[in-house]
């Protein structure tokens, strides 16, 4: 009995010792703990690229009933958009796609305002979220690269 359960405690500390340094990847490491250090380095490396002020800002002039430019590009990252409402009436822009939904303010006609996000690359539905407005046509796609 006492034998059996110090040979499971001699099992089961190397392997804690083993789950605890995998990040400095010993000689003992497995392949399967070659595979979550690279993992862990891709996402490193992403986390920096993004948080080393990536982003950018992209202008938008809202009128009835379309964003222009509707399609625009930009680079991941803090994605600050400047919305101007050059229409009659009020809009404003959501931003909506990946677990994102942000929106301005509802900007009176002449008036303009900004909404800063965070994007990871993909794309993403940028709309006038105001009553039937985007389906008159206040609709486009962002691409984040
Ligand atoms: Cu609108």
């Amino acid at each position: 009995m006492l034998r059996k359960s110090l040979a499971l405690f001699a099992i089961v500390i190397p392997l804690v010792l083993a789950a605890c340094g995998s990040d400095d990847s010993t000689s003992s490491t497995t392949s399967a703990s070659d595979t979550s250090s690279t993992e862990s380095t891709t996402e490193a490396s992403t986390t920096a690229s993004g948080g080393s002020g990536a982003g950018g800002t992209v202008a938008i002039s809202e009128t009835e009933f379309k964003l222009d430019p509707s399609d625009p590009t930009v680079k991941a990252g803090s994605v600050t958009f400047d919305v101007s409402n050059d229409g009659t009436t009020t809009h404003n822009l959501e931003v909506e796609g990946d677990g994102v939904e942000e929106e301005t303010d509802d900007l009176d006609a002449g008036s303009s305002g900004q909404l800063t996000v965070d994007l990871k690359p993909g794309t993403y539905e940028i709309y006038c979220s105001i009553d039937g407005h985007k389906d008159l046509g206040m609709e486009g796609e962002l691409t984040v690269q």
